[in-house]
């Protein structure tokens, strides 16, 4: 019971088991983690799938044969274990030239070298495998008024997911970009703060069939957000392209808590809405096990993700087929919902004088805290 499978498509950042646990106040206080253990140790805890960053596989300034010697010892873990390469990512955001940014930078040759490096990583995705390209923008942004001109800077952006478009389009490649917005941290004001900022901006570009978003569950919470109603809102565009599920307390600081720790009801909401989508991306988990922990900790949050996820959807499904549950939907007229509002054929016309019983609908309870109090009892485990 609540054993991962392959068919369960979990998986996990090379950088998430790797965090050493820097933060600002303090240095890490574990050890590095080569990419190729993070490969084993995640396979024998049952995920199927990676995603990994350039730099979480060889160092920013690795020679030519120091690079080619890592990602060779990534790719025969990966080989060995039979685990996929789901995603991948740049990290456009540790290295100081990075410190304004990378595709909205003000200096131009930082531009430059950001549209290099990523392409750098996405001839290696591909030859991986990866069917996802994610680029959280983490250092686009600004923490002062004058300094960043945001519609330029938008410009900017825009042009960056054109050349990166074109890019994979000569070089023939099967995959598809997912912006990941954040609203804040590390910088002080991100661009495309939110779901629906990335959603506006993807219709601004040349390919914007090849672009969509990687929502994260603590990033929408910091903005107050909820995080299911922004993933149904991906969904009904058709540009939920990938999830990046960890756990979050409200809006502070970024915690990236492991999957189903933070806002647990929320989480709730997140995996019935998943399970009962036509998503068919990985199950993808973006966590920082807690500087506290040690490398027995760090394993046993990774493995928490996934239990979760198999322990919430366990308590979805048997919501959905809570015949009480069901009854519930009706007396709650979501089924209702689904009709469209004019018949076939009528026009505004049909409605123009239309005069139902206004004292009798507005007297009319929901009848919504019965169904959101079996959800919860679900939940907590009653019934
Ligand atoms: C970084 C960030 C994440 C992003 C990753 C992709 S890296 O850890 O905090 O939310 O998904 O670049
Ligand atoms: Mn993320
Ligand atoms: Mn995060
Ligand atoms: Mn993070």
């Amino acid at each position: 019971r609540f054993t991962p499978r392959p068919e369960d498509r979990f998986s996990f950042g090379i950088w998430t088991v790797g965090w050493q646990g820097v933060d600002v106040f303090g240095p890490g206080t574990r050890p590095p983690m080569p990419a190729e253990r993070a490969v084993r140790e995640l396979a024998e805890l049952g995920a199927y799938g990676v995603n990994f960053h350039d730099n979480d596989v060889f160092d920013f300034d690795a020679t030519p044969a120091e690079r080619d010697e890592r990602v060779g010892a990534f790719r025969k873990a990966l080989e060995e274990t039979g685990l996929v390469v789901t995603t991948a990512t740049t990290n456009l955001f540790s290295h100081p030239v990075f410190k304004d940014g990378a595709f909205t930078s003000n200096d131009r040759d930082v531009r430059r070298f950001a549209l290099r490096k990523t392409m750098d990583n996405i001839d290696l995705a591909a030859e991986l495998g990866a069917r996802v390209y994610v680029a959280w923008g983490g250092r686009e942004g600004a923490e002062s008024g004058a300094a960043k001109d945001v519609r330029t800077a938008l410009d900017r952006y825009k042009e960056a997911f054109d050349v990166l478009g074109s890019y994979v389009l000569d070089r023939g490649y099967d995959l598809r970009f997912a912006i990941e917005p954040k609203p804040n941290e590390p910088r002080g004001d991100i661009l495309l703060p939110t779901v629906g900022h990335a959603l506006a901006f993807i219709e601004e570009l040349e390919h914007p069939e090849l672009v969509g978003v990687n929502p994260e569950v603590g990033h929408e919470e910091m903005a107050g957000l909820n995080y299911a109603h922004g993933l149904a809102q991906a969904l009904w565009h058709g540009k939920l392209y990938h999830i990046d599920l960890n756990g979050q307390h409200g809006p502070r600081y970024d915690q990236d808590l492991r999957f189903g720790a933070g806002n647990a009801r929320g989480a709730f909401w997140v995996v019935d809405l998943v399970d009962g989508s036509d998503y068919d991306g990985p199950i993808h988990f973006d966590y920082k096990p807690p500087r506290t922990e040690d490398d027995a900790g760090v394993w046993e949050s990774a493995r928490a993700c996934m239990r979760n996820w198999l322990i919430l959807r366990e308590k979805v499904r048997a919501f959905r087929a809570d015949p009480e549950v069901q009854e519930a939907l009706r007396a709650a007229r979501v089924d209702e919902l689904a009709q469209s509002t004019l018949a076939e054929g009528e026009s505004w016309r049909d409605v123009r004088d239309f005069t139902p019983d206004i004292d009798a609908l507005a007297a009319r309870g929901a009848a919504f805290e019965r169904l959101d109090q079996l959800a919860l009892e679900h939940l907590y485990g009653v019934r």
